[in-house]
């Protein structure tokens, strides 16, 4: 069988997605009618056509906007039953998601209605198809540490159901040190911690990742290649990078494809893995990013291999589960 067609029939996990960035246009269009609420776009084709990032801000403008339809706890499910029967017909067993409370609460959505609904849909998919799922509550990096801690507390009644926290949004002038104590909080509550870093941020972001944050896992990690010592430390943390290959096309960060540095990650003995971000604004979900690299970046099949392997080492599920896998 080619390449393409294994990787889209192997069983595959999901490390690193934005719920609310898989709201794709069709969707938001019609809840957006349903809840009577404007969009700033007339039309499907007006806002796929704004879909033309030069790097992580312009996108984050759009995604902001696009989040701001939900309002009730069944859009919540409704955007996470989407997405989950999507990458269920693309063989993902597990997935790990991350939601952005703060980019509900700001606009008066309660925590609660967010919450309830993204959980039920992923107990709904465990219970028909035995797919497996963490929850990760990120923090908005643009907003105050503050903000955050408010965010821990609202969180309190539900930790039962949160799995991990992350730290996401605009990197450049929001560096992990600004969030070091709030993390610190979440480490002592036993959450697991993960950190976008390294994504437009430089190399001494992920450091602070590392050392002030603690991280369990490197959201993207692309610019620690710039740091012989930083990529020697995450070796020896044995930290697993989520690498979104579409993503990083779309947000300029690659220029191209062909030079994606996935396959340099991994003759370097990291351990990458293949995600895909925000797939309703970046082209493509879990198989797509897989055929990108294939096509473009001429991955072969030990690579194609460890990377779903990697996929697996380094999610967060249960390590019996993880032997089922391995
Ligand atoms: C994000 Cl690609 C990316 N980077 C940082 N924050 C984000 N939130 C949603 N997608
Ligand atoms: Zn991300």
């Amino acid at each position: 069988a080619s390449l393409v067609a294994l990787s889209q029939a192997m069983p595959k996990t999901e490390l690193h997605l934005h719920i609310e960035g898989t709201f794709e246009p069709e969707q938001m269009f019609a809840i957006a009618q349903r809840n009577q609420v404007a969009l700033k776009y007339d039309t499907v084709d007006a806002l796929k056509d704004a879909y033309q990032f030069t790097n992580l801000q312009d996108f984050l403008d759009l995604y902001y906007q696009g989040m701001s339809v939900l309002l009730h706890e069944a859009d919540f499910y409704d955007l996470t039953m989407a997405y989950l029967n999507k990458v269920h017909s693309e063989n993902v067993v597990h997935v790990e998601i991350f939601f952005d409370p703060q980019g509900h609460t700001e606009r008066g959505i309660p925590f609660d209605v967010q919450i309830k609904g993204i959980r039920r849909a992923l107990e709904d998919a465990k219970k028909q198809w035995g797919m497996t799922y963490q929850l990760i509550m990120s923090f908005l990096r643009h907003l105050s540490e503050d903000s955050a801690f408010q965010t821990l507390k609202e969180a309190t009644p539900f930790l039962d159901w949160i799995d991990g926290v992350g730290l996401d949004s605009s990197e450049v002038g929001h560096p992990p040190e600004k969030f070091a104590n709030v993390f610190k909080a979440c480490r002592d509550l036993g959450l697991k911690v993960t950190a976008h870093a390294g994504e437009e941020g430089p190399p001494d972001y992920v450091w602070q990742a590392l050392d002030l944050i603690h991280v369990d896992r490197i959201d993207h990690g692309n610019r620690a290649l710039e740091d012989e010592k930083l990529i020697a430390e995450i070796k020896h943390r044995e930290l697993t990078l989520t690498v979104c290959p579409l993503s990083n096309l779309k947000l300029c960060v690659v220029d191209d494809m062909n030079d994606h540095p996935i396959r340099k990650m991994l003759a370097l003995g990291l351990m990458a893995t293949v995600n895909s971000d925000d797939p309703a604004y970046f082209g493509g979900y879990m198989n797509d990013n897989y055929q990108a690299l294939i096509e473009q970046s001429k991955i072969n099949r030990n690579e194609l291999y460890q990377l779903a392997k990697n996929g697996i080492t380094g999610s967060w599920m249960d390590e019996a589960t993880k032997r089922i896998h391995l």
